[in-house]
């Protein structure tokens, strides 16, 4: 990441209440239909979109990654397509956005931040939308538990949707693979069929308090290898609701002999690092599911190395890291995973190599 792109993405940052309101302006005049479909409260939708996005090509710009953008307008693209909403909606809007930023920035800067802007919407041109397929292949056991268990939840029969993945335990599918190849990729799974409008919002919901409530039984049953005398706090950093990925890491290396101590999500960034001393912890690990969280997630970093210095080990993982390589060091980690059973093998390595 270079000086200049640093000072782009602050100077994005600074000014994005003029470039939103500029591209809001923009986009009335231009895509007036785009505006109306949110009726009352299109006003706030649009202030709320724009800022959104403006911190996301921020943070694309800030580790000169136009693949951090291309991810949005990916994802963007696919969601509204689900929706019926015509394609040139998404690039009425992106044209608004591009409009506020020359509007309101000018020079080099401006210059950088288009350059980023553009190259992602050329990265996203090229990119295959082929149809996103389910991960979930019925022939495969795990799998074949996954979607009855989504199947019988959504369908709001709760007790049978516990019912079936507790059986599949005492049929001999190993704790461990519950969690990893049934829990997590039927969350996956219902995402999926959320961004693809096939469930709700409500069924999401549903879906996510009965695997929580899933995981904290099977912690129960789960057996415990000795007391390995070291500590790990895992968290998801401030304004990031997700918790389930980090969730199961730490009943994971509970099961693994760590002593965990589990924040759940949204951890206020001024608590952390008192936190991590009182508990005295070896290891934390940070997690983000948005590129909007990557600013949270740099200065959370910052904070704990203030405060507790080299030596406790920060790992770092979430769907807002995944994707875009070395990110994670660009951030300062000392470790990052996106697969689960990695980022355990990880930590070990981590504490016993210091
Ligand atoms: C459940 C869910 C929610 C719940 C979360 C509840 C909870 N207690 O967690 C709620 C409803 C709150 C929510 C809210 C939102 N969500 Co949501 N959510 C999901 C969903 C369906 C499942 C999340 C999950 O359990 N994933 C399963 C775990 C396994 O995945 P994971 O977290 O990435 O973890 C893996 C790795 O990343 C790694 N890992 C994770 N953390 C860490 C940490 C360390 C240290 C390491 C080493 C590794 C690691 O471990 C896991 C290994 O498989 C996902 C879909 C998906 N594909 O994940 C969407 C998803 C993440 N959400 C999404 C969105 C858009 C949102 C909202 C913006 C929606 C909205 N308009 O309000 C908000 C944002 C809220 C916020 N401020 O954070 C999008 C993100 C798209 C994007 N831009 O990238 C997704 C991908 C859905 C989709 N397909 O579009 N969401």
């Amino acid at each position: 990441m270079s000086q200049s792109n640093t000072l782009c993405a602050e100077a994005l940052v600074e000014h994005r209440k003029a470039i939103t309101e500029a591209a809001r302006q923009h986009l009335c005049e231009h895509t007036p239909q785009m505006v109306t479909r949110f009726g009352e409260n299109s006003q706030d939708h649009w202030t709320d979109h724009f800022l959104d996005r403006i911190t996301e090509l921020s943070e694309s710009v800030s580790a000169g990654e136009p693949q951090i953008f291309c991810n949005h307008v990916s994802w963007a693209k696919q969601a509204m397509a689900a929706r019926n909403i015509d394609a040139a909606y998404l690039s009425g809007t992106l044209e608004s956005l591009r409009f506020g930023i020359e509007t309101v920035i000018s020079g080099d800067m401006a210059a950088t931040v288009i350059a980023c802007f553009d190259k992602a919407i050329t990265l996203h041109d090229a990119e295959d939308q082929a149809a996103w397929e389910s991960a979930l292949d019925p022939r495969h056991t795990c799998d074949s538990v996954a979607l009855h268990y989504i199947q019988a939840v959504i369908s709001g029969n709760i007790w049978l949707g516990m019912q079936i993945v507790l059986d599949a335990l005492e049929e001999g599918i190993d704790i461990q693979d519950i969690y990893l190849r049934v829990l997590l990729p039927a969350q996956i799974e219902v995402g999926r069929l959320w961004h693809l409008n096939e469930v709700s919002v409500a069924e999401e919901h549903l879906l996510t308090s009965t695997t929580q409530r899933l995981m904290s039984v099977l912690a129960h049953r789960a057996p415990r290898k000795p007391d390995r005398g070291h500590t790990v706090i895992a968290a998801s950093v401030a304004g990031n609701a997700h918790d389930m990925g980090i969730r199961t890491i730490a009943y994971l290396m509970e099961f693994e002999g760590w002593r965990t101590i589990f924040l759940g999500s949204d951890m206020p960034r001024s608590e952390l690092p008192a936190a991590i001393k009182f508990y005295n912890a070896d290891v934390v690990l940070l997690s983000i599911a948005l590129s909007t969280q990557l600013r949270t997630l740099k200065r959370t970093v910052q904070d704990v190395r203030e405060v507790c210095g080299p030596t406790v080990k920060i790992m770092l993982g979430g769907h807002g890291l995944n994707g875009v390589p070395d990110l994670w060091k660009e951030i300062g980690g000392d470790g990052y995973s996106k697969s689960i059973e990695d980022a355990i093998v990880l930590a070990a390595e981590l504490v016993t190599s210091s």
